[in-house]
């Protein structure tokens, strides 16, 4: 069925879905690792692209594909690359985009692994890479230099929900000549569509919104251009970081509910958010659907709502922070984000402990930092748990 015409909600239910011989009302998983050929000449065909038949997984796979077209028309995207997590969709960005003697410019609150990796591994290979606060463009202005080939922003970013102006960066872009590559994994495309705004580029950890549900780790990319697609792919296809039929599957089982999840997960934090501002042991709250954060009126402008992520500091600081998590019983200590269930973690000594401390504090991860992931249980519930957690402290 054609729903490149049909709404949202329509094309997570129907988009990349195909019919197979039986009729079968899901797409089935593929568990193949090869694909037979009708004949030698078609095996040749197929690899020289004569022919678009399968070949191999790790080149491609049916309910791969159902994947990767489903997330490109949610996205208003050319066309999507599965990965076997947000970090291989990451790193593939990386190796297709940037070379030796190349420098790239990216939000310095990003998921910890996502900056790591280049610090830490792409250095090595000479690639020069800027971490600024990307919330103020004029931060991006004063770090390109004339070998700067690439714009990587997170928004919100992870963990301190800064935002960035898609639409402003797109234009510093432009005049530059940089890929614009936006991680949209707090947003999902439900509430924040890049490319519409000018990105070149969006990226995906699927193992949080758009699974939904805790149980994959998966990774997404969506271009704009079909160039810069094969591009990409290739470097997808060759490092081996694909995404598994399996995997597949129960993603494409996932997103199906992505609207009705963030509906409810979002009005959630709404009301937590203003639990938790009004409470007198916490310190500061990070929630874009307040009107006490510093981005809220480009949050109401650029997001379709405010989503299910936050982040918040006690009095007590860290070890505040600490008994807190501790003593949380419906809320899961745990890393990750964007499941049916509520999470709670702290990231300067979790998902942000690879980074260090001085350029931790730059980006703004202070110590007292907790990142909560409100999911989709009862909210009275969820505040509840919150409540007796704090009265302790
Ligand atoms: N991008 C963002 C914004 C993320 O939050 C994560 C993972 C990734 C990319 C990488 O995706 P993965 O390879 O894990 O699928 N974020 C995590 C977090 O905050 N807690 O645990 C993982």
């Amino acid at each position: 069925m054609k729903t490149k015409d049909k709404g949202f909600n329509t094309k997570l239910i129907h988009a990349g879905a195909f019919e197979d011989e039986f009729g079968s009302a899901t797409v089935p998983i593929y568990q193949t690792s090869t694909f037979k050929f009708k004949s030698a000449q078609h095996g040749a065909d197929c690899f020289s692209g004569k022919s678009d038949g399968y070949i191999y997984t790790r080149i491609g796979n049916p309910t791969i594909r159902a994947f990767e077209q489903n997330i490109a028309e949610l996205e208003n995207g050319f066309d999507g690359i599965a990965t076997s997590s947000g970090m291989g969709a990451i790193s593939s960005v990386y190796m297709a985009l940037l070379s030796a003697g190349s420098h790239i410019i990216s939000s310095d609150a990003v998921y910890g692994p996502a900056r790591g990796v280049l610090e830490q591994d792409f250095s090595r290979f000479n690639v020069d890479a800027s971490f600024v606060n990307t919330s103020k463009t004029e931060n991006i202005q004063a770090a390109l230099k004339p070998n700067t080939r690439v714009l990587y922003i997170e928004t919100p970013a992870n963990p301190t929900m800064e935002i960035t102006d898609i639409a402003a960066c797109a234009k510093i872009a432009k005049e530059n000549n940089l890929i614009l590559v936006v991680d949209n994994t707090f947003c999902s495309p439900y509430l924040q569509k890049p490319l519409d705004l000018g990105a070149d580029v969006v990226l995906h950890s699927i193992t949080k919104f758009i699974n939904g549900h805790a149980d994959i780790v998966g990774g997404v990319i969506v271009t704009k251009d079909p160039v810069l697609y094969k591009k990409i792919r290739h470097s997808m296809v060759y490092i081996g970081c694909n995404m598994d039929p399996t995997q597949a599957f129960m993603v494409l089982r996932g997103v199906r509910t992505l609207a009705l999840r963030i509906e409810r997960a979002q009005e959630n934090a709404l009301k937590i958010a203003n639990f938790l501002q009004s409470h007198p042991k916490v310190e500061w709250i990070k929630y874009p659907g307040l009107t006490t954060h510093p981005q809220y009126e480009l949050a109401k402008t650029q997001m379709k709502g405010f989503g299910s992520m936050m982040s918040f500091g006690l009095k007590g600081g860290y070890d505040a922070g600490k008994k807190l998590m501790d003593n949380v019983h419906l809320a899961l200590l745990a890393v990750s984000l964007g499941g049916v269930e509520t999470l709670i973690q702290h990231p300067a000594s979790m998902t942000h402990a690879g980074i260090s401390k001085e350029n931790k504090l730059a980006a703004g991860i202070t110590d007292d930092l907790i990142r909560f992931s409100v999911g989709i249980e009862d909210v009275e519930d969820i505040i509840e748990d919150l409540k007796q957690g704090l009265l302790i402290i």
